[in-house]
């Protein structure tokens, strides 16, 4: 793979739609990544205890899907982004971007002169990716700035004109606390969603791709029409925690005499 299916995509103005691993564990990132309608996979080391050296098995046990696997790393941190970058992650998903610099910070970071700083050394790069790794991996690599903070919203014309940004990415709950909101996916608080609006309107001005974390697939077929392009549905563990809720949920239906909604799931096949 020397090009980015999920940056080609979104340069056709198509919706590319992926989800989390709050897990790391290479099984489930498997799985999902063989679901063949979600376009890509996000290991989240910011809030999970996840390590380098087990989030290398995940790209590995992804390889034969095809999917780009991307990452959120812990901060805006060149280090982070190089080795990250360096092990064959396809893009970066930088927390709390709140102006322009410090998205330009994150470019830099995660791109190889003359654009950016990016030192040389990915030895598994170019293992996977081929020797012309270095020449493609400025174009490859997907640079996602998350927008966290009304700070940044306010600014938001200024940090999507920055070169180099690809999307930028509402983090619904940090958002939300930083404007003093109860926290949530989906927030309805009014002023929440006037700022979202802001961002999807400016990607719209600067041809800049948006997106918020959703949680059910239902939010996302809403952002999609309000024209976000870029976003996760859930996590692994939220995915498996509402499956096991949802089931067991069915199951004390189905003892009461109620009507059970299988929602999706089917009883029979030989997948467990
Ligand atoms: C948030 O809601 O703040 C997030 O970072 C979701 O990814
Ligand atoms: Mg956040």
């Amino acid at each position: 793979m020397d090009s980015n299916p999920v940056k080609d995509k979104l340069k056709r103005g198509e919706p590319s739609i992926g989800t989390w691993s709050t897990t790391g564990d290479p099984a489930a990132v498997e799985i999902m990544a063989r679901q063949t309608e979600l376009d890509w996979i996000n290991i989240d080391f910011e809030h999970n205890p996840i390590d380098v050296s087990t989030a290398v098995n995940c790209l590995r046990a992804s390889e034969g899907s095809g999917k780009p696997l991307f990452a959120r790393i812990p901060w805006n941190d060149k280090v982070w982004i190089k080795r990250i970058l360096d092990i064959g992650f396809m893009g970066i998903v930088v927390p709390d971007v709140k102006n322009p610099e410090e998205a330009e910070a994150a470019v830099q970071a995660a791109k190889y002169r003359p654009r950016g700083i990016r030192g040389i050394g990915s030895s598994r790069g170019q293992l996977v990716f081929g020797p012309d790794y270095y020449a493609n991996a400025n174009d490859m690599t997907l640079v996602v700035i998350m927008i966290e903070d009304p700070v940044a919203v306010d600014c938001i014309d200024d940090i999507m004109q920055v070169p180099g940004v690809d999307v930028c990415f509402i983090g619904p709950n940090d958002l939300a606390n930083m404007m003093d909101l109860p926290t949530g996916m989906d927030n309805q608080a009014p002023t929440h969603i006037e700022a979202v609006q802001k961002v999807v309107d400016a990607g719209k001005r600067n041809g800049i791709a948006t997106g918020i974390h959703t949680g059910s697939g239902e939010e996302a077929a809403r952002r999609i029409k309000q024209g976000m392009q870029w976003f996760p549905i859930g996590s692994d563990a939220r995915m498996l925690k509402m499956g096991v809720d949802g089931q067991l949920a069915a199951m004390k239906a189905g003892l009461a005499g109620e009507a059970v909604a299988t929602n999706g799931a089917e009883s029979g096949g030989t997948f467990y």
